[in-house]
């Protein structure tokens, strides 16, 4: 029987103690009646209230008596109608037999589904059914979603996902009528499971009388939570819900850790952190038997740390509070398959525990593909192997926030897929995660409302993806026509759901940095992240093992430079291909508005939702093109190629000026993870949340590149290189202590102890007296200069930057870009700063930059790009230089 081990659920048989709950109500002669066992499951009850509810004040011919009951029950005693086949879960059987209508179920989850399909059949014709024959049951055995106790940024003494349970933090935790509706929905939709994620819940949900230096939140505030979260658990439970608590490994309670002087996080376990976690666990089990335990044994714990750490800490704790139980069944625990060595860990753990359910990432943090390939698959058919449910975790939407989403197609051939692999459940982040239950639009709307479409296609093709795509469609225009009005708006906005709804899933994969929430794709990218996306994911933690066969642009134009055909999905098709359905999706959110007689704010927010994401799409557009021509320029120097990328690039500044001036108003922040997390398109922190945070970004990479372009149009730029001669030199004696003089010509080391060598040197400074410094060398460089000089510097590229921090910025004059090219394949810039004639000392930071030498202070220099200096052969072109200051 499905999870009832754990579960208020208790089955009765009660024969010759049968006693029948009847109630009636009459309406003139005829009623209807529902009975029940007399000791029903909580699930069986609500099952019954929600009839009652739905026949009262019907007007019924004749007297009707529906009895809900389990397959074991006696009232199904004298029907053939307890048959269901061995193993049967949640299964149910409808049946009118003369004026009686059973439902019967598998078990009380089954009564439960049953009861709520009869409730739906009675209120769409307002009638109960003449007749009835009806089974269903569901394809996935465990269908839930998620709600982060967790919040955009990171509030608790800088731990990662640590965050007590307070009202101050979690208003809606405290919220009855809220989980209520949440909890009603989730039953609606048949949802079984609801999992609260939290980095160390244990002191904000039990007293651990052993540890009472461990306690983190007054003994008030604690008592509340108990009871609010016993009350959540019971009233999930009559919705046939099964909660589970999620906590990462090792955190420890801070006041725990303070208390022993360890840190809050820890990555290898210690006798003290296995005693304490073992003993919180035990608790859990004990005072809340019927609640389930998924966790994350890494992060902070090291991968192969997790084996140990689950067998000798959480599986015992759990034995332990199931014999203070006097319970021998073990419930299901769910570990999930993320950093942590999971073969290890399951091979470890089976024979000590086996009921172990595993959960692990279906698309990474992002929506992109309906089916999974190579490693991700592999991970996959080895959890299905090994666990007992294998559950596909939908993760972080980072890419979809923070616009409307709904393409019910797509989720049901996922599910289809899942079915496929053997995965067996499925677990569903909302949205927007960080900020439940809050959207992003301002002022915020409950995301139960607004992403209502979300919730409804996970939980109807969880229960069931084997159904027919046009009556699916039917479904979906009737979904959207109840909430706004007609049929013909319906149509219209599901197509206009569907055909944004293809276009971040689409492109991420292909123009994307990663599928991880390092980058919020509504955002923007930059021209240097668009054209070298591996160079900014270090972890190369990318999708492409996952992908249908296509190609980034990188390999795009390394193809076409070299004439050679393409094959698959390109960035640049899928570009267009993203931008065209978005310009499609207006054009059916715009032809729905005569149709729509419901809800018209709503209407006016999905209209400028598909306008948003149609400009994100035509900004994408306009920039992987830019990116294609500026990439070309790498390969042929070719400068049309740079004149074209100037339009688009302009044309996709304008593009996000719009997308910003959509948002300004009706949208708080494009993504609710603030924390530094975030790389991508700019580090997460404040003011960078909004795309008008982004647009001076964007305005300036364009200002930039245009003055990159003007540069290279100068005539001095046509000069032949070979004309042009070295700039006179002050000459200068360096005083014995940090740094070596070194000749700047080819074949030179950059740093006395570096590997990296200079390849080529523009002819202004070939050959000049420079000082390079050791990579561990600190301190000021000191020299005497003879007369006035401007020092000329190289910096290392650091942090995205290769000129002067920007601090310091104002001293300093960009003289000749590219004019040394290194071994690296990364160009160095030449910058002047002004310097006295005699003492000198300068300091600019260890290992991070080279002197190539003095030039006489009044000397006025020609700014120039040395076009002459090439990527190190097999190296990409970094263009960079184009469009960074
Ligand atoms: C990543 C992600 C986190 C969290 C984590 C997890 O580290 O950045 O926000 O989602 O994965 O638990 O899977």
């Amino acid at each position: 029987m499905h999870r009832s081990s754990i579960s208020f659920v208790r089955d009765v048989v009660l024969f010759g103690l049968l006693a029948v709950a009847v109630w009636s109500r009459a309406l003139g002669a005829a009623s209807v009646r529902i009975v029940t066992e007399p000791g029903a499951s909580p699930r069986e009850q609500y099952a019954a209230d929600r009839l009652r509810d739905a026949v009262s004040g019907l007007n019924v011919p004749e007297t009707v008596t529906i009895v809900l009951a389990q397959r074991s029950s006696p009232l199904l005693a004298r029907t053939n109608l307890a048959q269901f086949w061995p193993g049967a879960e949640e299964a149910f059987l409808l049946r009118r037999l003369g004026n009686t209508i059973y439902v019967t179920g598998s078990d009380a989850s089954g009564v439960l589904y049953g009861g709520l399909e009869l409730e739906q059949r009675i209120r769409d014709a307002r009638a109960v059914p003449e007749h009835l024959d009806y089974e269903d049951h569901p394809a996935l055995r465990l269908r839930g979603t998620c709600i982060g106790l967790q919040k955009p940024e990171i509030t608790y003494e800088g731990a990662e996902y640590d965050y007590p349970y307070t009202p101050q933090n979690f208003p809606f935790f405290y919220d009855k009528a809220q989980w209520t509706r949440y909890l009603d929905m989730l039953v609606r939709e048949r949802m079984n499971t609801l999992y609260l994620w939290n980095g160390h819940p244990f002191t904000s949900l039990l007293r651990l009388p052993k540890y009472p230096e461990a306690q983190e939140i007054s003994s008030a505030q604690l008592e509340q939570n108990i009871s609010m979260f016993r009350w959540i658990t019971k009233e999930a439970d009559r919705r046939g819900i099964w909660v589970l608590q999620g906590f990462y490994n090792i955190h420890l309670s801070h006041a725990f850790a303070r208390a022993h002087s360890l840190p809050y996080h820890l990555s290898t376990p210690n006798a003290l952190a296995t005693a304490y976690t073992r003993y919180a666990i035990s608790e859990f089990i004990r005072q809340y038997p019927n609640v389930g335990l998924m966790m994350t044994l890494g992060e902070a714990l090291s991968p192969h740390e997790g084996a140990e750490w689950l067998t000798q800490a959480i599986l015992p704790g759990v034995k332990d509070g199931l014999r203070e139980l006097g319970d021998t069944k073990e419930p299901p625990i769910v570990v999930r398959a993320h950093a942590t060595d999971i073969d290890d860990v399951m091979k470890a753990a089976k024979p000590l525990y086996s009921n172990i359910d595993t959960m692990f990432k279906w698309n990474g943090e992002s929506l992109t593909w309906t089916n999974v390939r190579g490693p991700v698959l592999d991970r996959f058919k080895d959890l299905v192997a090994n666990s007992n449910v294998t559950i596909a975790n939908i993760h972080l939407l980072s890419d979809l926030e923070p616009f409307r989403w709904g393409d019910p197609d797509f989720i049901r051939k996922t599910v289809l897929n899942f079915q496929r692999i053997g995965i067996q459940g499925v677990h569903v982040y909302p949205l927007r995660y960080w900020d439940w239950p809050n959207t992003a639009d301002n002022p915020p709307l409950n995301q139960l409302d607004r992403d209502w479409i979300w919730f409804d296609a996970w939980g109807r093709y969880a229960w069931n993806p084997n159904r027919d795509p046009q009556k699916e469609h039917a479904y979906w225009v009737q979904q959207f026509a109840g909430r706004f009005g007609t049929e013909q708006a319906g149509e219209h906005l599901l197509d206009a759901y569907e055909l944004s709804g293809i276009c971040a899933p689409m492109l991420l994969p292909r123009v994307g940095i990663t599928e991880g929430n390092r980058q919020v794709l509504s955002l923007g990218m930059t021209m240097p992240q668009l054209i070298d996306a591996n160079r900014f994911n270090p972890a190369q933690t990318l999708w492409t093992g996952d992908a249908p066969d296509g190609e980034r642009l990188y390999d795009y134009v390394a193809e076409e430079a070299a004439h050679q055909p393409h094959h698959g999905e390109t960035s640049i098709g899928v570009a267009d291909e993203v931008a065209a359905s978005s310009a499609r999706a207006i054009a059916e959110a715009e032809a729905a508005r005569p149709y729509v007689t419901k809800d018209i704010p709503e209407y006016e927010r999905i209209v400028n939702d598909m306008r948003a994401i149609h400009m994100l799409m035509s900004f994408y557009q306009a920039k992987t093109h830019a990116a294609e021509e500026v990439m070309l320029y790498g390969y042929d120097r070719d400068a049309d190629h740079l004149q074209q990328a100037e339009k688009l690039l302009a044309e996709s500044v304008e593009d996000f000026r719009q997308l910003t001036s959509l948002t300004d108003k009706t949208y708080r922040d494009a993504a609710s993870m603030h924390t530094s997390q975030r790389q991508i398109p700019v580090r997460g922190g404040p003011s960078t949340e909004h795309w008008r945070d982004l647009l001076p970004v964007y305005e300036k990479e364009l200002t930039t590149f245009q003055s990159r372009l003007t540069m290279l149009n100068q005539p001095q730029s046509a000069t032949a290189e070979g004309s042009i001669t070295p700039l006179p030199q002050v000459p200068f004696r360096l005083t014995p202590g940090v740094g070596e003089t070194w000749s700047v010509t080819p074949g030179e080391k950059l740093s006395s102890d570096g590997d990296e060598t200079v390849s080529s040197v523009a002819p202004e400074i070939l050959g000049f007296a420079g000082i390079r410094f050791s990579k561990r060398e600190e301190g000021p460089v000191r020299f005497t200069l003879d007369r006035p000089a401007q020092v000329l510097v190289g910096f290392f590229k650091t942090k995205g930057r290769t000129g002067p921090a920007n601090s310091d910025a104002e001293n300093w004059n960009l003289l000749l870009l590219n004019a040394v090219s290194v071994s690296n394949g990364v160009p160095l810039d030449v910058w002047a700063a002004p310097l006295a004639a005699g003492a000198n000392e300068l300091d600019l930071g260890k290992g991070s930059y080279v002197i190539f030498g003095f030039i006489p202070q009044n000397l006025k220099v020609r700014q120039r790009i040395v076009s002459s200096t090439a990527a190190a052969p097999g190296e990409p072109p970094n263009l960079d230089w184009l469009f960074e200051k």
